[in-house]
């Protein structure tokens, strides 16, 4: 049964993966056998990235890409593939929030949410795939989110971003699945990471901030999840035992989608 979990002789490249989610899914890979791949916008992050990875004793390659220049990626995909090997497994990670009301949103940073969390899952699946294709399997994994299901003020541009990445998953599970590639989506609840370090940093007379107070209250798990509660999860979807498992989107959340939440006291 190990033998269905075992990532051994893959590749896999985790996008935005020089910390946060997709550093700990990379490393979760790498645990369980697979050749670590990533890349990040900035050389400086790549150099980070593969410090903190050799820190914990995995070889990781890294390579400066931003996954909305469709150029890039082709010649990053080209150059992985040449350098490594045919890309086995992809986890679509990279990705920013912006929170704004929406009203007061303007159009270029709604654009760029889009670009980046919808688009470039696009993007880099599309160089990926024909290799996948041409070897006879693949696993592709998009990180979704809660906003994948539910709205709040302030995120309109990353629902929509994450909503549609829900249905990018499903549309490409269904075009690609009789190439034997599963295409599965994640979808995190609250993780402690940079990109959430603003809902919980503590007010000005050192109390939790009413966002924090407000996840505990929402998650039956009553705390926050960490970027390792996401490892087995990556593991399972991108290993022989999620075979037929496609179009699917696994939330990861302590239990927040089932729960109405906790009444105040
Ligand atoms: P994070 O800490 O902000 O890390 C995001 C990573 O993506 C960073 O390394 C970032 O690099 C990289 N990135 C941003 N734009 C990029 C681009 N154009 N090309 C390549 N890399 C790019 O975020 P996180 O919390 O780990 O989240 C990772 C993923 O999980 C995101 O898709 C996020 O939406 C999703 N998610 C997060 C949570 C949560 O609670 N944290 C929950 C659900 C889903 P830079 O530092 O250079 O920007
Ligand atoms: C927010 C948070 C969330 C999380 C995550 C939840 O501002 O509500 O950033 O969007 O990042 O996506 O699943």
């Amino acid at each position: 049964m190990d033998s269905k979990f075992s990532l051994e002789g893959k590749i896999a490249l985790v996008t935005g993966a020089s910390y946060g989610i997709g550093f700990a899914v990379a490393s979760g890979f790498a645990k369980a056998g697979a050749t670590i791949v990533f890349n990040d916008i900035k050389q400086e992050l790549v150099d980070k990235g593969i410090a903190a990875y050799k820190e914990s004793g995995i070889h990781a390659t890294g390579y400066v890409c931003d996954v909305t220049n469709e150029t890039q990626v082709n010649e990053t995909v080209a150059k992985i593939e040449k350098e490594v090997g045919v890309i086995d497994i992809l986890v679509n990670n990279a990705g920013i929030i912006k929170r704004i009301p929406m009203i007061e949103m303007s159009a270029a940073d709604f654009r760029q949410v889009i670009d980046i969390d919808l688009n470039g899952p696009f993007i880099v699946s599309k160089a990926v795939i024909p290799g996948m294709i041409k070897k006879g399997h693949g696993k592709i994994i998009n990180i979704c989110s809660m906003m994948s299901e539910l709205g709040r003020e302030t995120v309109s541009a990353y629902a929509a971003a994450k909503g549609g990445l829900k249905m990018l998953t499903r549309n490409i599970a269904s075009e690609y699945g009789e190439y034997n590639i599963q295409c599965n989506g994640i979808g995190p609840g609250y993780i402690a990471t940079p990109q959430t370090a603003p809902l919980r940093e503590k007010q000005a007379d050192g109390s939790p901030h009413p966002f924090d107070s407000f996840i505990i209250a929402k998650t039956p798990a009553a705390r926050w999840g960490t970027p390792d509660d996401l490892t087995g999860p990556a593991i399972f979807l991108a290993s022989d035992a999620s075979d037929f498992v496609n179009g699917h989107i696994l939330y990861v959340d302590g239990g927040i989608l089932a729960y109405i939440g906790k009444q105040p006291k």
